[in-house]
């Protein structure tokens, strides 16, 4: 009840249908959600990186809007990614945390999902890039060697082209739409993530294989596929293994490809970079080009990836129609697990910018992220806004664009705050519930963090959880640092917020 509530009445307050927007009658606009990997608040040189250049990625907000409060639900890619794509808190449902390669689909299949609001609007759709959602039925083992049963097409996209994971992780393949591409029938593929299987070459065995050594504990040195080890064990399948270095190639080819062949009828492209995360293998034309090291060149061939999306809508003649957003599913981390150098060579580049923590932590740098957009015909160029918006919102953003009527249980978390995305307004969603380990609760200029046991700092990567078991509270307005716990001189406040979050979660 309360929900129908609230849900009509952000409907009613926030909703800007599709026809106000459009200044003449014309197609519905095609949305392309550039969703990269790892990238920090402090990444891109338009928030601050003064070491690398970003150019096109900047472009985007130059030539439309800039976000200063945008988020990510969590402080990590699945989580991240399930409540962009279904509207709802991925701590509400067991299993969403970073999932191994063999997984299941978690999302699920008989619910609204933000590419069925698009598909019910008439739009093509289509997944280009990392997945990391599970795929086929609950709890079965799946066979590689088949087609696969459910995953990015039974979730609302028309067309896929992806890898199951994560590049660090087996297996190293690509899937079109529901089979794994180049596999030869004669040599089936095997994936284990609990023991080792067959007899190929691992990191931990053989580490004199790797042209990318793992850093010492973090795992990464299982299988080794093209010289590198990887977490989980795969067989076969030799002719399918991807070369890390044409990645971001061939989903760039696939994305374009979308996009070219839907040019006369509205798409939504859902492109979800493998960079910036581990391995940081950059193609030929990146290597040694960023004076820091593979990170540093994984974020220019990023920015050049997102450049040639640029240049195809302009060839294409579909820039001034399109809504083409960027982000990324969590802060930045240097050490991730291989031997790459990062934090030796960012030699002064703060990835997180001024906030504190980064991937995996409770604090701002975790889910605190980069968010331009730009749709010429609706966003005034160079707007920067400091709206309060979460990935999360786009789902019930766009059904309201679109009049779409939701069931109070489809995306229950997701707040239509379609003005404050198109920068019609600077009133984003009321309060946001974040997930680094432990949850945390932002509303207006105060976020408050609730205690959880565990270690402080997490070593292997050296980030600061935000794990303490003292609630934390921050006023983010006069320390987006998080450096100073005002939880003993506002008791209330404390108090109050933390009523807030257990109302919130229990709902
Ligand atoms: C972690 C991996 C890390 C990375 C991450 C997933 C270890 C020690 N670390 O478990 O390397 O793969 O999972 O990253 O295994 S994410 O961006 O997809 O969430
Ligand atoms: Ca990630």
């Amino acid at each position: 009840m309360t929900k129908s509530i609230s849900r009509l009445f952000t409907v009613l307050l926030f909703t800007i249908p599709f026809h106000l927007y459009a200044q003449k009658k014309q197609q519905k606009p095609n949305v392309i959600f550039i969703y990269a990997d790892d990238v920090g608040y402090g990444d891109l040189s338009s928030y601050g990186a003064t070491k690398i250049a970003t150019p096109n990625i900047d472009r985007i907000g130059k030539e439309g809007i800039r976000f200063t409060n945008a988020h990510t639900t969590s402080a990590t890619c699945t989580p991240s990614r399930f409540g962009l794509l279904t509207g709802k808190y991925p701590w509400r449902q067991k299993g969403t945390g970073v999932l191994p390669g063999d997984a299941s689909l978690i999302v699920p299949t008989d619910r609204l999902t933000l590419p069925k609001v698009f598909q019910n609007a008439g739009y093509k759709t289509a997944s280009v890039g990392k997945w990391h959602l599970g795929l086929g039925e609950n709890n079965k083992q799946i066979n590689w060697n088949e087609p696969i049963t459910k995953g990015p097409n039974e979730t609302g996209f028309d067309y896929a082209y992806f890898f199951p994971a994560t590049s660090d992780r087996v297996p190293t393949v690509f899937i079109e739409n529901h089979d794994v591409q180049g596999l030869d029938k004669n040599d089936p593929i095997t994936v284990d993530y609990a023991k080792k299987i067959g007899n190929e070459p691992t990191g931990l065995e053989n580490p004199d294989l790797l042209k990318l050594p793992a850093s010492l504990n973090h795992g990464h040195n299982n299988t080794i596929v093209n010289g590198i080890g990887r977490i989980g064990w795969m067989t076969g399948g030799k002719q399918a293994r991807w070369t890390d270095e044409e990645i971001a190639h061939v989903f760039l080819t696939k994305a374009t490809q979308f996009m070219e062949e839907n040019r006369q009828n509205p798409f939504f492209l859902y492109f979800s970079l493998n960079d910036i995360h581990v391995p940081r293998m950059p193609s030929t034309q990146f290597k040694g080009k960023s004076q820091m090291g593979l990170r540093g060149d994984v974020i220019l061939q990023m920015d050049w990836t997102v450049g040639e999306i640029l240049k195809k809508l302009d060839q294409l003649e579909l820039a001034e129609n399109t809504l083409i957003i960027f982000s990324s599913d969590n802060g930045p981390v240097l050490d991730d697990g291989y031997a790459d150098n990062a934090v030796e060579l960012a030699k002064g580049h703060k990835p997180a910018g001024a906030l504190r923590g980064g991937k995996y932590s409770a604090f701002e740098g975790g889910s605190r992220v980069p968010w331009l957009a730009r749709w010429p015909q609706t966003i005034k160029p160079g707007t920067v806004s400091g709206a309060l918006i979460c990935q999360i919102d786009m789902l019930a953003s766009f059904a309201g664009f679109f009049q779409q009527k939701m069931d109070v249980d489809d995306a229950p978390d997701s707040f239509n705050i379609i003005g404050a995305i198109l920068g019609k307004t600077t009133t984003g969603r009321p309060y946001l519930i974040k997930q680094g380990g432990a949850l945390s609760i932002t509303k207006e200029n105060w976020k408050y963090i609730e205690p959880r046991e565990g270690k402080a700092i997490q070593e292997l990567t050296n980030t600061e959880t935000g794990n303490s078991l003292a609630p934390q509270l921050f006023d983010l307005s006069k320390d987006l640092g998080e450096k100073t716990n005002l939880a003993d001189k506002y008791p209330a406040k404390v108090k109050a917020m933390a009523a807030e979050l257990a109302r919130i979660r229990e709902t």
